[in-house]
């Protein structure tokens, strides 16, 4: 079996989620495509590249991100760094000939986005964007219903992604509230999460109309360390900066084949953890969906009889998609690592077979474009075609 070696580039949050799942793969998904060696990682500075090679189990650590790039013994280039950095590491991975995996979202324009897809078409190189909700089982079984038709024509899809980790406005200044560092707020950071998945169950977007709001306009200065999603609250009387980034959008879709849709996201909704969901509404059925229960899967059907006629909860199992490497009974629990297991699976046999990889940078850069319309939409008050 081959091994393939990865080189991770940022130490934070998803290098935590990705090491864990370049382990796990093979003891899920057997025989794996292939196997994966953590053979590299860079971060910021030294010290932080050796503590997180320790941690996450990587043979060497760098202290700059082109020196791993440049590595001969890499053959994976995995970019989990903050926003502004993906496009120069990607361009630079693609022009060295390695395959890669960009997190979300892929950059911070649809300019960068075009650079990033363009490297590695010249390239010939594998690359994946990391939008790894999709992979969640429940969502492809609803990708499998909508494909049989068990819910007819599409009209409907209404899609949330609500968290509240910056509700607070002690909450410090990630870079996350940062347009040069970001790119968006929560449009690109979690809005586009279910964008991909719009695309993934209904199609592609004509055009949408959307509104942006900033309803904290400063936050404290973080005081060192690891950016830790507001978990650490700012005390006292902490100098301030500048918010220049959305806290909520809202944004209405027409698609490509005449299905209609909105999507709502907001960091700042009391009482909302991960809550991704969407529902879904079909000439001959619905489909709701919400990640907090990411075990389960509602459908109604239209043609149930009518005296039973309501939505049930499928439990995903070994008889949904992926079941074959997950567990064995349904219902003993999904996490957010799965996904992340399942998207590495999905990665390293795109690479094994020669197949694009889905969602690819085609696809990050089809979700940089609606996220740019989605701006000029907000500003223009009006409906905004994506550009071709
Ligand atoms: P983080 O802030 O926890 O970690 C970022 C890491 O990058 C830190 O270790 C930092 O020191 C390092 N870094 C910064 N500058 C660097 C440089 N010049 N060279 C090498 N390393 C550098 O960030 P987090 O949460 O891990 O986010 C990283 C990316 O992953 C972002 O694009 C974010 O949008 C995405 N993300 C995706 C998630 C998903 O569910 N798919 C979840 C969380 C983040
Ligand atoms: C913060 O909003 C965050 O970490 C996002 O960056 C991720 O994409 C999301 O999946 C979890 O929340």
């Amino acid at each position: 079996m081959k091994t393939l070696n990865v080189g991770l580039i940022g130490g934070g949050f998803m290098a935590k989620a990705h090491s864990l799942a370049y382990a796990a793969m093979p003891m899920f998904f057997w025989p794996a495509p292939a196997l994966l060696n953590r053979k590299a990682i860079a971060d910021a500075n030294l010290e932080l590249a050796q503590e997180a090679a320790q941690r996450f189990g990587y043979e060497k650590a760098y202290s700059d991100w082109r020196q791993l790039i440049h590595d001969p013994e890499i053959d994976i280039v995995d970019i989990v760094t903050p926003n502004h950095l993906h496009a120069e590491m990607a361009i630079e991975a693609a022009k060295a000939g390695k395959h890669i995996i960009c997190e979300k979202p892929l950059a911070r324009t649809s300019a960068e986005a075009k650079a990033m897809l363009e490297a590695v078409e010249a390239a010939g190189v594998r690359h994946m964007v990391a939008f790894n909700y999709r992979r969640t089982p429940a969502i492809a079984l609803a990708k499998k219903l909508i494909e049989e038709g068990r819910i007819g024509k599409i009209l409907n899809f209404r899609g949330t992604y609500l968290q509240d980790w910056s509700a607070d406005p002690n909450s410090p200044l990630s870079w996350r509230f940062s347009k040069e560092i970001a790119g968006s707020g929560a449009l690109g950071d979690i809005a586009a999460h279910v964008i991909d998945m719009a695309r993934y169950l209904v199609g592609e977007f004509d055009s949408v109309n959307g509104l942006m709001r900033t309803w904290i306009p400063e936050r404290p200065l973080q005081q060192g360390g690891l950016d830790r999603l507001g978990t650490v609250k700012s005390a006292g009387d902490v100098p301030k900066g500048k918010v220049d980034v959305d806290d909520e959008v809202l944004f209405m879709i027409k698609f490509d084949n005449e299905a209609i849709g909105s999507i709502e996201s907001t960091r700042n909704a009391h009482g909302r953890n991960n809550f991704i969901t969407f529902e879904i509404h079909g000439e001959s059925g619905s489909i709701f969906f919400n990640y907090e229960r990411r075990d389960e899967l509602q459908v109604c059907f239209a043609d149930d009889p009518s005296d039973t006629k309501g939505f049930r909860t499928i439990y995903t199992g070994p008889s949904h998609p992926y079941g074959d490497g997950l567990w064995p009974i349904p219902a003993l629990g999904l996490g957010y690592s799965e996904t992340k297991i399942i998207e590495c699976y999905d990665f390293v046999k795109s690479i094994m077979e020669g197949t694009n990889c889905s969602p690819d940078f085609r696809d990050g850069y089809q979700i940089a474009k609606i996220c740019d319309a989605i701006v000029e939409s907000s500003e223009k008050q009006a409906w905004v075609k994506i550009g071709s």
